[in-house]
């Protein structure tokens, strides 16, 4: 067949948009082009059903070595003592952990979705809030930090089977180790879900929750840079055989090969010294944009940030809502999303803040000048939201100031 010009020219128009756009959103990277190659390779004809060595289709030997040098680079690359590599993603991963761990009703205690947790941490729409009974924890309304006390309070209050700790908007360090006191203290089990961390954690930027929690789920496309999916990994041996089925045949048929082979990829670049200097300029980029933001008269949600993000309240500055915010900068190529704050007067559609990253400027080669740069810009704009001129403005000192970082 002739190429599919209908798909291939909507792919260009994507990678146009990508490269004039300032990629702002905290979930989101560039991964690498043998990552790219991998993904795109003849392994997506593979049927793998099964681990290395145990599979239920013939011609598995050569996949099989793919497989097997992924988890052990990924063990390698967190400490881990067993890793599973074939979820298709992050909420894959958390499924196969809850239904390793828990029966139908037990009980989920984790971070609201509002105020910086994951739809599959137990929010009612989603399988986990329907599945299990999701009960949540709050921060601190002072400090917008995770108060433990209060967290242990609740527990013993809900009595839950599985706590969860690690989030989507949550910009301080987590203490992995009182969660572990915590969970001990009420007998539960101990679940991180470190999606947005893993590549800090990688490189010792992000204390490892390894030691600590029973289990730990990832992505492997945020902070970690590889292609899209899931990880999952554990010190425990018989909850890593009880992963391993919830994975399959529990949650997934046939793995993605072409994926792991890309997440194999992806693993042994994060041990490279470059990746360390790489996640400390993401630490570095994140601090600049507080400090900007700070300036400019912004409220920043819990203060500062630890990580990769930091969540600003642009309701308070600017009387309008996140969603809003989101439209105005998407419009002059600055792609972020709108975010709820803790204890939100918006609407959880609206919210009143926006959520900003700095992974994806940070492999684009962006450093901290950019930051203070890309801030004032942010500030321009929501300022004059209205004013169309101004918005022109900004457009072309956008796209001039994006041509001189390309993206290959
Ligand atoms: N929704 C993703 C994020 O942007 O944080 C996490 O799955």
């Amino acid at each position: 067949m002739n190429k599919d010009h209908v798909i291939f020219n909507i792919i260009q128009e994507e990678f146009e948009r990508q490269k004039k756009h300032i990629e702002l959103i905290a979930s989101e990277n560039y991964t690498s082009d043998a990552v790219m190659e991998a993904q795109g390779s003849i392994l997506t004809n593979k049927y793998a059903e099964g681990y290395p060595g145990n599979r239920y289709y013939g011609g598995c030997e050569v996949v099989d070595k793919i497989e097997e040098e992924a988890i052990e680079r990924l063990k390698t690359l967190f400490q881990a003592s067993f890793a599973n590599v074939q979820p298709h993603s992050g909420s894959q991963a958390n499924a196969a952990v809850f239904q390793a761990l828990l029966k139908p009703g037990d009980k989920i205690l984790s971070l609201s979705l509002n105020e910086g947790g994951h739809l599959t941490h137990g929010y009612p729409l989603n399988f986990s809030g329907k599945v299990y009974q999701g009960f949540h924890y709050s921060l601190d309304p002072k400090t917008e930090t995770l108060d433990y006390e209060d967290i242990l309070k609740i527990a013993k209050i809900v009595r839950p089977q599985l706590i969860i700790t690690g989030y989507s908007s949550y910009s301080r360090t987590i203490d992995f180790k009182k969660f572990r006191e915590i969970a001990d203290e009420v007998g539960s089990y101990l679940h991180a879900d470190i999606a947005h961390i893993s590549g800090l954690v990688a490189t010792n930027l992000h204390p490892s929750p390894l030691p600590y929690a029973h289990v730990v789920t990832s992505t492997t496309h945020k902070t970690l840079r590889g292609p899209r999916g899931g990880i999952i990994m554990t010190n425990i041996e018989e909850i890593a055989k009880k992963v391993d089925k919830a994975v399959f045949p529990g949650m997934q048929g046939g793995p993605l090969m072409h994926v792991i082979a890309g997440k194999a990829i992806a693993f042994l670049e994060a041990q490279q010294p470059a990746f360390k200097d790489y996640q400390q300029q993401v630490l570095n980029n994140a601090k600049a944009f507080v400090q900007a933001f700070k300036k400019l008269g912004y409220r920043v949600i819990s203060g500062d940030t630890d990580n990769h993000l930091l969540v600003i309240d642009v309701f308070q500055k600017h009387q309008i809502t996140g969603l809003d915010a989101q439209k105005t900068l998407d419009s002059i190529y600055i792609t972020t999303n709108k975010n709820t704050i803790p204890f939100d007067t918006q609407k959880p559609k609206y919210g009143s803040g926006i959520r900003i990253g700095s992974p994806a400027v940070t492999t684009r080669g962006m450093i901290e000048k950019d930051m203070e740069q890309i801030s004032s810009w942010i500030d321009e704009a929501l300022k004059n939201h209205k004013n169309d001129v101004v918005l022109e403005k900004l457009r072309k000192e956008i796209s001039l100031f994006t041509s001189q970082f390309p993206l290959k």
